[in-house]
């Protein structure tokens, strides 16, 4: 991959991720009418990266834009959200809201699934083929569910899907489950995969979790990033985890940590519209050396990025799991 984002781990340091130093890469004033950009997504596109962000504007309205990169770190966003285009097979437009999304390269094209505003939140899709015309589909669940997280290609002949069903609200619950569709459209054969964690066990993850960046396949299964709340005195705190899910039926769950991978310490990811908030939506793998790079949104206000080393993230899983 050209031009990778990475910065190096700072000496002396163990933990198995570390931040870029100059975070947030992408500010809150990133377009001219954006009141924060944050929760956002990313892949590499022709010669650099392309994503889609999540802006709230300056009345607060939720909406994803399309935005590029040569280097995965100066980004040139849309002021513009993405204005979709109706699947031939589509007669669904309505969307009060849409934040949250996720991209993945599947088969011909790149899917975006984002958290859809449809009589309360569900889980919205489309496609694009080059970041300028876009096409969305059918939500794929009814209200109401957050974080649909696709896998990058078939199993069994199915394409898989993770989601948390919520509420209408700030949910105080949520475990992620795992769909399949012959189709992209018709989703079934669910199973659930991960419940939060004991609190006695693990407390960062004891209230809810949902699903992270696109499951990335590797030999002992996928690694799934995910975000994990407590529910604290002061309110919600969002750390990151991860886990490996079995290679074949996904909804085993054969490793979790119990430590967090990267809980809000920094002050822009304590200070902010919602504080205390690390929030993974999108992570880059170079497989030619193993280096992750995790686009996160800090404190409902910008977007981090953090760095891993793949067989590193993997042993200490292994090494450190519930
Ligand atoms: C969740 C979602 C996220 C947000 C988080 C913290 O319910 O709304 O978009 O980052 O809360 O506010």
């Amino acid at each position: 991959m050209k031009n990778f984002p990475w910065e190096d781990r700072p000496s002396g340091l163990q933990a198995p991720m570390w931040r870029y130093s100059a975070n947030p890469v992408i500010k809150r004033d990133a377009t001219p009418t954006s009141n924060s950009i944050f929760n956002s997504a990313v892949v590499p596109f022709e010669d650099g990266y392309a994503g889609v962000f999540r802006c709230d504007d300056q009345c607060r309205r939720m909406n994803i834009h399309a935005g590029f990169s040569k280097n995965g770190i100066d980004w040139e966003i849309n002021p513009e959200p993405i204005a979709f285009q109706q699947d031939s097979q589509t007669d669904l437009f309505h969307s009060e809201y849409k934040y949250d999304p996720r991209v993945i390269w599947i088969e011909d094209r790149y899917y975006i699934v984002w958290c859809n505003g449809y009589h309360g939140p569900t889980i919205g899709m489309g496609y694009t083929f080059d970041f300028k015309e876009f096409y969305q589909l059918e939500n794929a669940f009814l209200p109401y569910n957050r974080n649909g997280v696709l896998f990058p290609r078939k199993i069994n002949g199915k394409y898989l899907m993770l989601s948390r069903p919520s509420d209408t609200g700030h949910t105080a619950f949520g475990d992620i489950f795992i769909s399949q569709s012959p189709d992209m459209k018709y989703w079934g054969e669910h199973r659930h995969v991960m419940s939060p964690a004991p609190f006695e066990d693990s407390a960062w993850q004891c209230m809810k979790i949902g699903a992270g960046p696109a499951p990335i396949e590797t030999k002992e299964g996928w690694l799934l990033i995910y975000h994990g709340v407590l529910r604290s005195c002061n309110g919600y705190v969002y750390s990151m985890g991860a886990a490996i899910l079995d290679l074949e039926e996904p909804w085993k769950v054969k490793y979790r940590m119990k430590p967090y991978l990267l809980s809000p310490q920094t002050a822009y990811e304590c200070v902010g519209d919602v504080p205390n908030v690390v929030f993974p939506c999108a992570c880059l793998h170079d497989e030619s050396n193993g280096r992750l790079a995790v686009y996160y949104g800090c404190a409902d206000t910008v977007t981090g990025l953090a760095f891993a080393q793949i067989d590193e993230l993997i042993g200490y899983i292994k090494e450190n799991s519930l």
